[in-house]
């Protein structure tokens, strides 16, 4: 199928992934069938999520996960999900998941493929039925074939994502992902189980009028931070911060807006995880016309150090990311000119 030729909005899932693999005559059918898995997987979680209430699965499971953070019933529920669907695939060697401390190795080990994944953010707004996600990234392993993944094949940067995405479990269940060539949504009909093409060649306009931000942290964020956010509201731009990144970013996606969780006196490096919050986003904005930086740094040219490691995130769209980043490079210019004063005072 010639890439040219826009498939239609009705396409299932499968047939439009099946198409796409046309435009790669090498393609051997591995990473399709990863997004498969990843498809079944999301929908067992899709009705797990819609009936949690009814099957006690709402709340805490009573442990934290690596991050320090209360894990609810449902993140458990649905890294197993996530993570058996993967194995029984084949296809993944190895998988970093935001509720797992180490890697895990599916036991495939001629899988070419290694997954990072967030199975469920937002969690903590599941008892009250506001939208939450499921976040992933996928790499080609760099070892050889035949063993389990090493950590190295996980710690890759961002730009050496082959596929990354993300489901929505909103008013209607969505999978978004790009696989570097162009951003496409499906929307679920769970009458029919299937996926279909919804919001074609997703693209974000380059300036909007939304801003996402926990201004609750305000008081520990950077000079620079708090002079964008006080130009936002200068420019009356509406302040919109569900407390779930995919739900934020994806309205943000569709109609322009920014982003932002950034570095504070508690959190230096931030909240957000590079490898599979910021990386996989960052790949999405980046390939439907918008930025994602660290307010110094490519997102995706950072090269990760450790599985779960923070750093600040600025996403969305271009013009806005933009000038958010340039309040920070005044804040840095004025602190080295401060700072070199200092300096030729105390000679
Ligand atoms: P805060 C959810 O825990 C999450 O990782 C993102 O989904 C969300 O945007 C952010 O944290 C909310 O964090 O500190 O504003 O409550």
């Amino acid at each position: 199928m010639n890439d040219k030729l826009a498939l239609p909005v009705g396409t299932t899932l499968d047939r439009f992934i099946m198409r796409k693999q046309e435009d790669f005559p090498y393609a051997t059918g591995e990473l399709s069938q990863l997004l498969r898995d990843i498809a079944l997987a999301s929908k067992i979680v899709n009705r797990e999520i819609n009936r949690a209430g009814l099957l006690g699965i709402t709340g805490a499971y009573g442990q934290q996960n690596v991050q320090g953070e209360e894990q609810q019933k449902l993140d458990v529920i649905a890294n197993i999900r996530f993570i058996r669907a993967l194995r029984n695939g084949g296809e993944v060697c190895t998988i970093i998941s935001e509720e797992e401390d180490e890697i895990i190795q599916t036991g495939n080990t001629r899988g070419k493929y290694i997954v990072a994944m967030d199975p469920l953010d937002g969690s903590s707004n599941i008892d009250v039925n506001v939208s939450i996600g499921t976040i992933f990234s996928v790499y080609r392993r760099t070892s050889e074939a035949g063993s389990d993944g090493t950590e190295k094949d996980c710690l890759q940067s961002g730009t050496k994502q082959i596929a990354a995405g993300y489901i929505i479990y909103g008013s209607s269940t969505m999978m978004v992902y790009t696989t570097g060539n162009g951003v496409n949504g499906f929307t679920y009909e769970p009458s029919l189980g299937e996926f279909f093409l919804s919001h074609p060649d997703i693209t974000t306009p380059k300036a909007g009028t939304i801003y996402s931000c926990n201004e609750g942290h305000v008081n520990s964020f950077s000079e620079g931070i708090r002079k964008y956010l006080r130009y936002c509201q200068d420019n009356n731009y509406s302040a919109r911060y569900i407390g779930s990144l995919v739900a934020d970013f994806h309205r943000n996606l569709l109609k322009g807006g920014i982003y932002i969780y950034p570095s504070t006196t508690k959190s230096p490096n931030g909240k957000l995880r590079l490898m599979y919050e910021c990386n996989t986003l960052a790949f999405i904005i980046e390939q439907a016309g918008g930025k994602a930086t660290d307010g110094c740094n490519r997102i995706m040219e950072m090269e990760p150090a450790e599985l779960h490691q923070r750093c600040p995130l600025i996403i969305g769209s271009s013009e806005m990311v933009d000038k958010a980043v340039e309040f920070l490079r005044e804040e840095a210019a004025a602190e080295r000119t401060v700072g070199a004063a200092t300096k030729e005072m105390l000679r």
